[in-house]
């Protein structure tokens, strides 16, 4: 009985291993193995965590828009986010989690979300170069995740990547207005950079040779790059934006290397990032108390809408 057993999950994994090494989807019904299944809803996990608690720095700007248009254009990028993080839960739920149960996850701290949705919105500048900047590095993570190896995680991210693409454009846009505006609006960009530039480099996560999960999540088509390659492919691509923009990223080592057309960038201050993550970066309790009282306050229309259901599919 075992012999046989062991047969079939040997035979399953050559067919998981062929269908990693042909590229192809795997689906919710394939056979996969425990630990594929388990970093998938890890890293879905935190994902949607980071869509939902990233409503958060941009949401305080809601009632203190400066005009209707920028107050529309601001609650359909809010929005929008709220929604990534409803596909991203439903992908976790085809591997078998539990949303409410990630959501409790995420309020005990056993959960990560993303290090960059620690910091404060301190003005309008900083929605700008949230869209810029954060929705910028999340398109260049998110776009290989497009051919990611599980089937509704790659599709989730199909449509994410594409209304990524207006966030990061209102936010350039809104900074374009900006910069043309008075030195106090100009100068209110450029503090917002100097605050978010490095954030925003963290946001591809710890150096690759300090990165315990790349090496297998890239084996199996999970990831496609790793945490360095998409970083300095991000640095490449917003060097040139800046310029346009007419800022300054507060780099001072950053520098165009002829050799390989790619820029140099100054040291990533590693020991912020692992602050922030382990719970202390400067609004990390403000950004879970928030999302307690969001669940705690909200739990009856949960209640009523579960027993509205049940009561309809009986
Ligand atoms: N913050 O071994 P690795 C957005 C953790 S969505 C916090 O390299 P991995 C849209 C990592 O989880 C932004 N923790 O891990 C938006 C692991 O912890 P664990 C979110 C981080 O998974 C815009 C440990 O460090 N995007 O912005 C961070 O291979 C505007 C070791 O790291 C995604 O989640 C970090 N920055 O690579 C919304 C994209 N980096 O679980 C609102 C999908 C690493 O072992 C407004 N995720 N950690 O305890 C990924 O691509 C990957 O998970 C990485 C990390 C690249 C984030």
């Amino acid at each position: 009985m075992t012999a046989v057993a062991d047969v079939r999950e040997s035979d399953l994994q050559e067919y998981f291993d062929a269908t990693i090494a042909h590229d192809r989807r795997i689906e919710p019904r394939d056979w996969m193995p425990e630990a594929y299944r388990k970093t998938l809803v890890r890293q879905i996990a935190q994902h949607a965590h980071s869509e939902i608690i990233g409503m958060q720095p941009e949401g305080d700007w809601l009632l203190a828009a400066p005009s209707l248009r920028r107050k529309a254009i601001l609650l359909a990028k809010v929005q929008d986010e709220a929604g990534h993080g409803m596909y991203l839960y439903a992908a976790a739920e085809t591997l078998g989690a539990d949303r409410a149960d990630l959501t409790d996850k995420l309020i005990e701290r056993k959960q990560k979300y993303s290090s960059i949705f620690n910091y404060p919105t301190l003005t309008y500048a900083d929605v700008g170069v949230i869209g810029w900047l954060v929705d910028g590095a999340a398109i260049c993570n998110q776009v290989p995740l497009c051919r990611s190896s599980y089937g509704p995680y790659a599709r989730a991210m199909i449509r994410v990547c594409k209304e990524e693409s207006f966030h990061q454009r209102q936010g350039f846009e809104l900074l374009m207005t900006m910069m043309r505006g008075t030195e106090g609006q100009q100068a209110m960009v450029q503090d917002a950079v100097d605050r978010w530039w490095w954030p925003s480099l963290m946001m591809f996560g710890p150096p690759d040779d300090d990165s315990p999960n790349s090496a297998q999540s890239m084996a199996w088509g999970i990831k496609r790059h790793s945490n360095d390659e998409l970083r300095q492919r991000y640095v490449d691509m917003t060097v040139p934006q800046a310029a346009v923009l007419g800022v300054q990223l507060p780099d001072p080592e950053l520098a165009l290397d002829e050799s390989t057309r790619r820029y140099r960038f100054g040291p990533i201050d590693w020991s912020e990032f692992k602050q922030v993550v382990s719970g202390h970066g400067p609004c990390n309790d403000e950004r879970i108390t928030r999302r307690r009282a969001a669940r705690d306050d909200n739990a009856w229309v949960l209640e009523a809408a579960t027993a509205y259901a049940a009561k309809h599919s009986a």
